[in-house]
């Protein structure tokens, strides 16, 4: 394939068959690229992935007239689960143009005010139960605050926020002792979509396929009770139509959805262009892949950016001050809209922890044509580039020291004298992820809120363990946390 014997450059070739797959994958591939460079190919049992991690090559990939997203062989596996839903969609699928026109106004920068309240009824989630835990009940004074499991609460957050503001749905996760079930599946799927990239040839895996396919059908399942819920939703407000908001009455926060959510849109909006509307299998694919690509990698950001924090004293200082700035000794502060983008250093805390560990670590590219890469490493039309974000983020672009967790790299001049194409933990072009401004605001809210009332703990002096399931989170991150007072 791609050796010094065509006209082009040699690529290096890292072959990893003899130690075999690793449990991360995207750890160990960021070591390859120590040592062989941002650019090799890693070897597998004869399969090769092509990484990237140059920007000026990145610059070349996110050039829409050359390259396009590809739906690389990790996607392949998930279209197992979400078939031609927006994320896993090929590029030419019909069903991808058509969801993305039909859907792009629910992510259009307005459309997040609409969203912002059920963010905030959330957001009082997280603090309602570490409240709990930072305050033993009365009676228990003197006993020790209990640790609450970062990764987990954060994803009970993005779960209950995606399901409310996407679909109307409550997954209540902060009534749960443990995390939902369709997180587990959910991150079974995802694993199962990763080992299998990793499979030797001729090994059976007849068990693990079986396990996964009843994962995938409980996805279903519960995918199957979120669009139920809302048309009898519907029904019962009279409309029948599909396109009702599922809470018209206005939820316990006392905000109205005056707005179509994803589901309503899907359900009741026609093209605009050409008046259809998506098929109702479409709309599971796109209900599955919206729970899982909604909450997932925020989730893992909001965990990244605490390690962060805890472990830069400096650093967590100048953003609770930004908060406090915003709402003084208030401890329970109604924070607006506007509140959330004056938010500007916190929001450079997320920036930073997602360059360090993007969580969703790579894309793929695609050769619209065969071209020489960098002028001389030659592709052929339909082969696919992986971009190694991680690494790419740890591009000489960022100075002698990239590991070092400063949210001063994302302030306004720093950002304007970089490339835009050393930063890509979005992805690039019109593939680019849909939810970004929804995860920002997200993030941003629950961050500014979570340092406005607490002192965080770093109890355990915890060590970073990064797992992966094609995304990448902290595991086993737990933090205490005291109520802060004035003084603090
Ligand atoms: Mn998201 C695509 C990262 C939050 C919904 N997302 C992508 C891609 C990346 C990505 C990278 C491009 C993948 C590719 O090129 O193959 N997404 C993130 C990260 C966060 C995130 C790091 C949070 C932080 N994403 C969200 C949220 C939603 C969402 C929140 C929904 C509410 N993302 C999507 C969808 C796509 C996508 C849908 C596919 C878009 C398309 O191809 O049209």
């Amino acid at each position: 394939t791609l050796d010094a014997s065509t006209d082009g450059a040699a690529i290096p070739v890292a072959d990893i068959s003899g130690t075999g797959p690793t449990r991360t994958p995207v750890q160990q591939a960021m070591e390859l690229a120590r040592t062989y460079g941002p650019i090799f190919n890693r070897r597998l049992y004869g399969r090769d992935i092509l990484f990237v991690s140059d920007p000026d090559l990145v610059a070349e990939l996110a050039d829409e007239e050359r390259f396009s997203k590809a739906v690389g062989p990790a996607l392949v596996n998930v279209r197992e689960f979400a078939a031609d839903g927006l994320f896993t969609a090929y590029n030419d699928e019909p069903n991808w143009a058509k969801a993305h026109d039909i859907l792009m106004p629910a992510f259009a920068l307005g459309s997040m005010r609409a969203y912002h309240p059920v963010m905030l009824r959330v957001a009082r989630r997280v603090i309602a139960s570490w409240d709990a835990k930072a305050n033993p009940a009365v009676g228990t004074v003197g006993t020790a605050p209990r640790p609450v499991e970062v990764s987990e609460d954060m994803t009970r957050m993005t779960l209950d926020t995606i399901g409310l503001a996407g679909f109307g749905y409550d997954f209540e996760s902060f009534a749960r002792d443990e995390p939902h079930p369709f997180v587990d599946a959910m991150v079974r799927c995802l694993a199962w979509s990763m080992k299998r990239l990793g499979r030797k040839p001729g090994a059976d895996h007849t068990e693990e396929d079986a396990a996964f396919r009843a994962d995938a059908d409980y996805l279903a399942s519960v995918v199957d009770e979120v669009i139920e819920s809302r048309v009898a939703a519907d029904k019962d407000n009279g409309s029948g139509d599909g396109t009702a908001p599922p809470t018209s009455g206005g939820d316990e926060a006392g905000n109205a959805q005056s707005f179509d959510d994803l589901l309503g849109l899907m359900l009741g909006a026609a093209h605009p262009a050409d008046g259809t509307t998506l098929d109702l299998a479409n709309i599971r694919n796109q209900v599955i892949t919206f729970l899982i690509a909604g909450h997932e990698t925020t989730s893992s950001a909001l965990s990244f950016a605490l390690y962060y924090l805890v472990k830069n004293p400096a650093v967590l200082r100048l953003a609770q001050r930004e908060a406090d700035e915003l709402w003084g000794d208030d401890p329970a502060p109604e924070p607006t809209f506007e509140d959330v983008n004056k938010l500007r250093y916190t929001r450079q805390v997320l920036n930073e922890a997602l360059r360090l560990w993007p969580t969703a670590p790579g894309f793929g590219r695609q050769a619209r044509e065969d071209t020489l890469l960098g002028g001389r490493y030659p592709l052929r039309a339909g082969e696919t580039v992986t971009v190694q974000t991680p690494m790419l983020h740890r591009a000489a672009v960022w100075g002698d020291n990239p590991e070092a967790f400063d949210p001063a790299r994302f302030a306004p001049e720093a950002e304007q004298s970089r490339s835009p194409h050393a930063y890509k933990p979005f992805g690039t072009g019109e593939r680019a992820c849909i939810g970004r401004q929804f995860a920002l605001h997200e993030a941003t809210m629950l961050l500014g809120m979570l340092l406005h009332r607490y002192r965080l703990i770093d109890h355990a002096d915890y060590q970073l363990r990064i797992k992966e399931t094609l995304t990448l989170k902290p595991e086993g991150f737990t933090l205490t946390l005291v109520p802060r007072t004035p003084a603090d």
